[in-house]
């Protein structure tokens, strides 16, 4: 018999990533989503009900409610994401506005109907943004928390893995640090609750494989270098030949009077950008561009430069993907990246 989809309540903050995740919920045949709660958080309440209600419109599930729940943190003033999530909350994707509307009653009242209606199986709730709706429906109806067969929570840094680190302060995560007595009342209430931290959302792994991101970096080296793969364009246009012989010309010539151009501006032409050949010239190789010809040592040193960056580069991804496939790729990226 095919196993009975989990039943569950989406509560949600309306953010980019809440709007994935909702979408995933509404394509997976393993989970039925009754109804959808919005939360102070990413975004204004009423703007991740208007959210909720877009995503849903575009897939067409007008049987699911969306309610709205607490304005505010319990005790806090509330802090946003805008500025990750884009005013709207949704990356200002100008997504049509929706036709429905949330339904007038507040979505504490509504989960609590909606729990106290499961007597047999149990609602599962699933929270991604702060825990302020489901800490008021534990403290409004505390016997409402045996009817929640599992509470799943997208929230925590707990120092479990090299990414379990907060991305707010060093240690907080968004949703906790934005409604942290709420997160108390929650995790001290006995229900059974499972926790996905930073240590598993931001673990690069679960996201992109490294083969996938070998695959991806390999896909843009060459979209972006086409013209030099196939031999139609010279990479030394612009960083050698119209700023850095002149730069370099500058700083040899400086150099071989006695003086270090660093506070120079005529050595970077009034282009800001220029100003870091103007520290170039403490970088131990460089005295080979100091000391000899230029027309043969400024390439000799811009490519070993480049081949150093692309080694450091190789070695940096090989340590963080494991994988040296990908960390090749990485490092022949860099090198590229630095000669166009
Ligand atoms: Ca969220």
């Amino acid at each position: 018999m095919p196993k009975r989809p989990t039943r569950l309540i989406i509560d949600t903050d309306g953010g980019i990533d809440d709007a994935l995740a909702l979408i995933l919920a509404l394509r997976s045949p393993e989970v039925e989503v009754l109804g959808v709660s919005t939360v102070s958080g990413n975004v204004r309440v009423e703007q991740a009900a208007i959210n909720v209600l877009r995503v849903i419109e575009l897939f067409d599930h007008r049987d699911i409610w969306v309610a709205q729940g607490l304005g505010n943190p319990l005790v806090r003033d509330p802090i946003r994401a805008t500025s990750f999530h884009g005013t709207d909350g949704l990356g200002d994707s100008n997504l049509p506005q929706p036709r429905m509307r949330a339904r007038k009653e507040s979505a504490i009242d509504l989960m609590i109907d909606q729990l106290n209606k499961e007597k047999d199986h149990g609602l599962t709730i699933v929270c991604i943004g702060p825990l302020t709706n489901i800490a008021a429906v534990l403290t409004h109806s505390p016997d409402v928390s045996g009817r929640i067969s599992e509470l799943l929570i997208m929230g925590g840094a707990f120092g479990l893995s090299r990414y379990g680190y907060g991305n707010v302060t060093p240690v907080a995560e968004f949703n906790i640090y934005s409604d942290p007595e709420a997160a108390k009342i929650v995790l001290e209430s006995g229900i059974r609750v499972r926790a996905v931290g930073l240590d598993v959302t931001s673990a690069p792994e679960n996201w992109l494989t490294p083969r996938r991101f070998a695959t991806l970096l390999g896909l843009l080296m060459v979209a972006t270098f086409l013209g030099i793969l196939l031999g139609l364009r010279t990479f030394i246009i612009r960083d050698y030949g119209m700023f850095s012989y002149p730069a370099a010309y500058f700083q040899r010539e400086c150099f071989w009077q006695g003086e270090l151009p660093f506070w120079n501006p005529f050595n970077h032409f009034g282009l800001p950008f220029l100003a870091q050949w103007n520290t170039l010239a403490l970088y131990p190789p460089a005295l080979i561009y100091l000391l000899l010809p230029l027309t043969w040592s400024l390439p000799f040193f811009c490519l070993a430069h480049l081949f150093w960056g692309g080694l450091g580069m190789y070695f940096l991804a090989r340590d963080w993907t494991g994988h040296q496939l990908a960390a090749g790729v990485a490092g022949i990226i860099f090198c590229f990246n630095g000669l166009s």
